[in-house]
């Protein structure tokens, strides 16, 4: 198949797993076209079957705001016709869908008949979609896109909630490609540049935004290390790491917290680590958590969202309501007091990861690809 990729290439989980899916797809003989404004973060260097469309955008005078979803759609044209792509996967509502059915209707036009699959990840839906001046252009891309899919029940269900749809939505979670285990050896002396031995490392990563909740990553830190003497390791950066320095000083924990900003590939920092914090307001899925799970670190996370689908309550970590940040440092300290308890929760985190394996995963995108594909040259 000839796949056309549509994502926002920056650090956040809807780029990470829609580039993710690309290399894969590839990896399996398709040839895969992203096609977005700036290089995917994730997406490394050259590889087989893989191409990339930059969306040149206009810095016309006139323009206050540049029309990006205009020039997506009229770059979605020129890539269909001239790769002569087979269908499109979309990774966001707006303005990806919405670029995909106009391109989709310039080609009709054409003779060109061109599926369109979107995936919904989240903000779109949970954030964005509250604002209800986004509902009609949401419900309109939802309801013509050829297929739907959500990566989690909660996510599906919310859709139901917010807009004005009735349509048939998959879930299909995202996933992770397992990596192979540290020796123990290895990940010791790379942890000693950040913590000495006997001491725990707790990491959060996010982008920090609001949503994030990164100052409750900061409170339930200061609760732990009173306790249990501990490192946090913060990845990432955004609107609210000023919060989360100024909080650090506050609290008096500052020469415990290690900062990193933005790293491409964070998991190599995540696997010294022995705790992952996701205190988060909402999370369709959390993908992040799962990334960590996947290197066998166990999560202390809020009970918001698709989160509960993926963090096992007293198995992989544990879950509290949002902004229980007493509840949710008891659960942490629980879990790192005692080594035989914490290598439990990793071997769990490890195990639980497993359930949303690439292997798993990328089949189901295929068949959705081929039911699409099939519809339309039904309907040819
Ligand atoms: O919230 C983020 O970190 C970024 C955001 C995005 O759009 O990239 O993430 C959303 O999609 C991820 C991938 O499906 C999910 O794992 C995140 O839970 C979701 N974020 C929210 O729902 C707030």
């Amino acid at each position: 198949m000839k796949i056309g990729i549509v994502l926002y290439p920056t650090f956040g989980g809807s780029g990470v797993v829609a580039t993710e899916l690309g290399k894969a797809l590839a990896q399996k003989g398709h040839e895969v076209h992203f096609i977005t404004y700036a290089q995917p973060v994730r997406l490394g260097s050259y590889r087989e079957n893989i191409f990339y469309h930059e969306v040149a955008v206009s810095n016309y005078p006139l323009f206050e705001f540049q029309p990006y979803e205009t020039e997506l759609a009229s770059k979605l044209v020129d890539v269909v016709k001239h790769e002569d792509l087979d269908l499109l996967h979309v990774h966001y509502a707006i303005p990806h869908a919405s670029a995909a059915y106009m391109a989709q209707q310039i080609l009709e036009s054409h003779g060109i008949r061109i599926p369109f699959v979107t995936t919904l990840h989240g903000t779109d839906i949970t954030l964005v979609g509250k604002d209800k001046s986004f509902e009609p252009v949401i419900s309109f891309c939802i309801n013509k896109s050829n297929a739907v899919t959500a990566v989690s029940e909660s996510l599906r269900k919310d859709t139901f909630t917010h807009f004005n749809t009735t349509r048939e939505i998959h879930v299909v979670p995202n996933f992770i490609q397992a990596s192979p285990v540290v020796p123990a050896a290895e990940l010791l002396e790379r942890r000693r540049k950040y913590a000495q031995d006997g001491e725990r490392i707790l990491c959060h990563v996010s982008n920090f935004r609001p949503v994030k909740r990164v100052e409750d990553v900061i409170q339930i830190f200061k609760r732990v290390n009173d306790v249990i003497p501990s490192r946090l390791m913060l990845i990432g950066d955004g609107p609210d790491r000023y919060n989360a320095e100024r909080l650090c000083r506050e609290l008096g924990v500052c020469s415990r917290v290690i900062t990193l900003g933005k790293i491409r590939d964070a998991a190599k920092l995540m696997q010294l680590t022995d705790l992952f914090l996701l205190p988060s307001e909402t999370e369709s899925f959390g993908l992040a958590a799962l990334e960590a799970m996947a290197e066998g670190i166990p999560v202390v996370s809020s009970n918001t969202g698709g989160i509960p689908e993926v963090n096992k309550d007293g198995y992989s970590g544990y879950l509290s309501n949002v902004g229980d940040v007493d509840g949710m440092a008891k659960n942490a300290i629980k879990i790192l007091s005692n080594e035989a308890t914490l290598n439990q929760f990793k071997t769990n985190a490890r195990e639980q990861s497993k359930l949303f394996s690439l292997e798993e995963i990328l089949p189901v995108y295929e068949n959705i690809y081929n039911a699409v594909l099939k519809d339309v040259q039904t309907v040819k």
